[in-house]
C-alpha cells in the first residue's frame, strides 16, 4: 500500500524511489511484522489468558507435555495479524497474487480458529470434524487452482527440479485444480502435525519462507528467471514480499513461542501459515521444491502414515509415537535438543533447495 500511495511522488520526493525495489520492501516487512508482532505479543498473550483460551493437554502423550497445561494458544492470531498488515504495507496491493495468497492464508486461519475456538468452548482436544475441515481445505484450494487455471501465466505446468523449464514443456490443464488442492491440503496438515514441540514448526516455516523468497524474487524477474532457466511468472515477484512477512511475523511468534512457550500458535497458525507457503510455492512455480523445502514437515507427516499402515497391518509400531517428534520425546531426548536439530535440518534443507538454482 505505501508502494502505491507514495511510489507515485517520487518526483517531488526522489528517496520515495527506493519503494520501487522489491528487496528494499521485503526486509520492511521483516522488520515489520516482527515489532508488531513484539509489540501487539504480550497484550494478545495476556488477553488469551484472560479469557481461558487455554491448550488442553492429552493424557495418552508424552509426559514432559503435562506441565504445558494452561499455556494459552491461537497465537495464530498474533502471526496472522502481524503478516497481514506487514503485507498490506509494503506490497504493491494491485497485483493479484498478492491477493490470492492472502485469501488462501487467511481462510484457513479461519478454519483454524474455528476448530481453536470449538476445542476451548468443549475443553476438549477433538475441535471440528476432519471431514469438516478436510472440506474446507479442499474448497481453499479449489479456488486458488481455478484461479491459476483462468491465468494465462499458468498455461504451461509447473518447474521440475534439476530440469530446465521449457516453455510449453508440459501443462496440466485443468488438472492444475486437483494438484493445487493437494498440495494446499498436504502442506496445511503437514505444518499442523509438526505443531508439537516449543518452536519445532516456526523454525522450517522460517527457513522454507525464507527459499520461497528467492524463488518467487527470480520467478518474477524476467532478467533473473531467464539466466537460471526458470518459469517466468511476471508479477508474482511481489510474493517474495509476502514471505518475508512470513519470515518476520514467525521470527516474532518464535519470541514468545521458544522453550518454555509463552503462547502456542494453533490451528488458526499452522493451518495458515502450511497454506500460505503451499500458495506461494505454487504461484511460484516451483510446489515440487516444497518436499524439499519442507522436508521437516513431510517426515513428521511420513511417520504418522508409517505408523498407521503398520499398525493396521501388522499391529506393531514402527515409532515409539508418531508424528516422529513424540519418537524422539519417548526415547528420553530432550525438547529443546530435538527443536534445535529439526531446525539445523531445516536449514540444510533450505540451502539444498536453493542449490537447485544452479543444478539444471
Ligand atoms: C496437532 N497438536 C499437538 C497446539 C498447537 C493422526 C494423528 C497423528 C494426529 C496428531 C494430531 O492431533 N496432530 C495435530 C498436534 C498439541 O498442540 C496444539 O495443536 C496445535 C497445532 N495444531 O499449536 O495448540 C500439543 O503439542 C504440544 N505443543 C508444544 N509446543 C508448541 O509450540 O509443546 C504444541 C505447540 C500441545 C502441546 O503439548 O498440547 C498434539 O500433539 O496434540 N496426533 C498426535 O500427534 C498424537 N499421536 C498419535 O495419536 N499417534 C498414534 C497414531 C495415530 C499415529 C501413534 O503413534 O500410535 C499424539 N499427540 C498427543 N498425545 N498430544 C498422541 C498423544
Amino acid at each position: 500500500m505505501l508502494y502505491n500511495l507514495l511510489y507515485p511522488l517520487k518526483t517531488y520526493f526522489p528517496p520515495l524511489n527506493v519503494l520501487r525495489y522489491i528487496t528494499f520492501r521485503s526486509i520492511c516487512a521483516i522488520i515489520t511484522a516482527f515489532l508488531i508482532c513484539i509489540i501487539i505479543g504480550p497484550k494478545i498473550i495476556k488477553w488469551l489468558e484472560k479469557n481461558q483460551v487455554k491448550q488442553i493437554i492429552r493424557e495418552d502423550g508424552p509426559e514432559t507435555h503435562f506441565k504445558k497445561k494452561g499455556t494459552p494458544t491461537m497465537g495464530g492470531i498474533l502471526i496472522l495479524i502481524s503478516l497481514s498488515i506487514s503485507t498490506i504495507l509494503w506490497s504493491d496491493m494491485t497485483n493479484k497474487y498478492v491477493y490470492i495468497t492472502l485469501f488462501s492464508t487467511l481462510s484457513l486461519g479461519l478454519l483454524g480458529f474455528i476448530d481453536d475456538y470449538t476445542k476451548v468452548k468443549d475443553r476438549s482436544s477433538k475441535g471440528i470434524s476432519g471431514k469438516t475441515k478436510i472440506l474446507v481445505q479442499i474448497f481453499v484450494g479449489f479456488i486458488v487452482g481455478y484461479l491459476m487455471y483462468l491465468d494465462p501465466n499458468f498455461k504451461t505446468g509447473f518447474a521440475v527440479p534439476f530440469f530446465k523449464f521449457v516453455e510449453k514443456y508440459w501443462s496440466l490443464g485443468f488438472m492444475i485444480i486437483p494438484f493445487v488442492i493437494l498440495v494446499i491440503m498436504a502442506s496445511s496438515n503437514a505444518v499442523n502435525l509438526t505443531d508439537g514441540l516449543d518452536g519445532l514448526a516456526i523454525g522450517p516455516v522460517m527457513t522454507t519462507s525464507s527459499v520461497y523468497i528467492i524463488f518467487a524474487y527470480a520467478a518474477g524477474n524476467v532478467k533473473i528467471a531467464n539466466y537460471l532457466q526458470i518459469p517466468y511468472v511476471p508479477g508474482v515477484g511481489e510474493l517474495a514480499v509476502f514471505c518475508s512477512a512470513i519470515l518476520g511475523a514467525s521470527l516474532g511468534f518464535l519470541w514468545f513461542n521458544a522453550y518454555p512457550a509463552l503462547v502456542f500458535m494453533g490451528d488458526t497458525g499452522s493451518l495458515a501459515l502450511g497454506g500460505a507457503i503451499a500458495t506461494v510455492a505454487l504461484l511460484s512455480k516451483h510446489p515440487f521444491l516444497l518436499i524439499l523445502a519442507g522436508g521437516v514437515f513431510v517426515a513428521e507427516a511420513l511417520s504418522v502414515i508409517i505408523q498407521v499402515i503398520s499398525f493396521k497391518i501388522t499391529g506393531k509400531r514402527v515409532f515409539r509415537m508418531a508424528p516422529m517428534h513424540h519418537h524422539f520425546e519417548k526415547k528420553g531426548e530432550f525438547e529443546t535438543r530435538i527443536v534445535i536439530r529439526f531446525w539445523i535440518i531445516s536449514v540444510i534443507l533450505a540451502l539444498l533447495t536453493i542449490a537447485t538454482l544452479k543444478l539444471r
